[in-house]
């Protein structure tokens, strides 16, 4: 009899776990060996030890599942339970997003993970939960460049008039404005067939995206501009989130942060090979460039982007920050 009233209870509790379970799913728009791409399987495969195997973490790359933009919004019904983006896809929703994506506003990467990791990231994660985004961590993504086949962009005289794709984001339109540029936003997955087509005469990324999605091809010449080091952010969907126990939460956010220095570490040697791999490819890299007449230019995308005085502060935090 106890035996049985044992099993019975065994079975009842593994019956309930397993109707527990959760598989998240979370979107990338990068091929599965890109650390971002790598970073949240590594922050699943935390999450199912830490669960004895109830929750994990299966991550659609290549934009399978949908642009930024749309992914961001499946996010926010619950049609989606995560998403990796850049933060400039989040601007024209969490204001606060618009901060770390502003022009020449990080000295260094040491300076940008130091902000990121600090006070100042909870505060802008934090930001995200009132459109109804649990921000989870910050990626690294290095500095952005302009890249073109038509021609090398040495200062900003050199990019005026051109047709310049940018993220779907009004601070980047005003951004590339301000550069005397024409801002084509289009999502990611476009980008390869714009600049091969001519609807672009440029775009612009980091080393590892310029190479995993083969824009050297179509864009041979990368001017070392770095004008922006937009990180990447993982968010949740809190339509999902409210709905677990205080318990998978903690787990969760725990596990997001801790993919944070395995990211890091593909990164930096994913940015080396991939400098490397487009160089031996042909691409040309222009050093040369005059940051100073990029940089000088910015004043009214800061005045306009980070009028706000919450938005202001930041931007006077992140300055302070040594
Ligand atoms: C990459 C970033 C992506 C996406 C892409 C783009 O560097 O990792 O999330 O923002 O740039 O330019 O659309």
């Amino acid at each position: 009899m106890r035996l049985t009233s044992i099993a019975v209870a065994i079975a009842a509790t593994f019956a309930a776990a397993a109707a527990e379970a959760k598989e998240f799913r979370s979107s990338d728009v990068h091929p599965l060996d890109y650390p971002t791409v790598q970073a949240v399987a590594y922050m699943g495969k935390l999450i199912s030890e830490r669960t004895g195997g109830k929750n994990s973490i299966k991550v659609f790359g290549q934009s399978t599942l949908g642009s930024e933009k749309d992914t961001i919004e499946q996010t926010k019904i619950g049609a989606l339970d995560m998403v990796r983006v850049n933060v400039a896809p989040f601007n024209n929703i969490v204001p606060a997003t618009i901060v770390p994506s502003l022009p020449f506003l990080f000295k260094s990467t040491a300076h940008m993970r130091r902000v990121l990791d600090g006070p100042i990231g909870d505060e802008i994660l934090a930001a995200m939960e009132a459109q109804g985004f649990i921000g989870l961590c910050f990626y690294d993504s290095g500095s952005r460049s302009f890249y073109s086949g038509k021609k090398a962009i040495r200062s900003i005289a050199d990019t005026k008039g051109m047709k310049i794709r940018v993220q779907q984001s009004d601070m980047w339109v005003a951004m590339m404005q301000a550069m005397g540029a024409n801002a084509t936003p289009l999502p990611y997955a476009e980008v390869y067939a714009a600049l091969k087509t001519g609807v672009v005469d440029a775009a612009e990324n980091n080393w590892p995206s310029y190479e995993s999605s083969r824009h050297y091809e179509a864009a041979k010449i990368y001017s070392l501009t770095e004008h922006s080091m937009a990180p990447e952010v993982l968010v949740f969907s809190k339509k999902i989130w409210d709905g677990l126990s205080k318990e998978d939460q903690a787990i969760i956010r725990a596990a997001a942060k801790q993919s944070v220095p395995y990211m890091r570490k593909l990164w930096d040697e994913r940015e080396a090979s991939s400098r490397k791999t487009v160089e031996a490819a042909g691409s040309q890299v222009i050093s040369d460039v005059d940051k100073k007449s990029f940089s000088d230019a910015m004043a009214p995308v800061y005045a306009k982007f980070a009028a706000d005085p919450k938005l202001q502060d930041l931007v006077k935090r992140i300055q302070a920050t040594p």
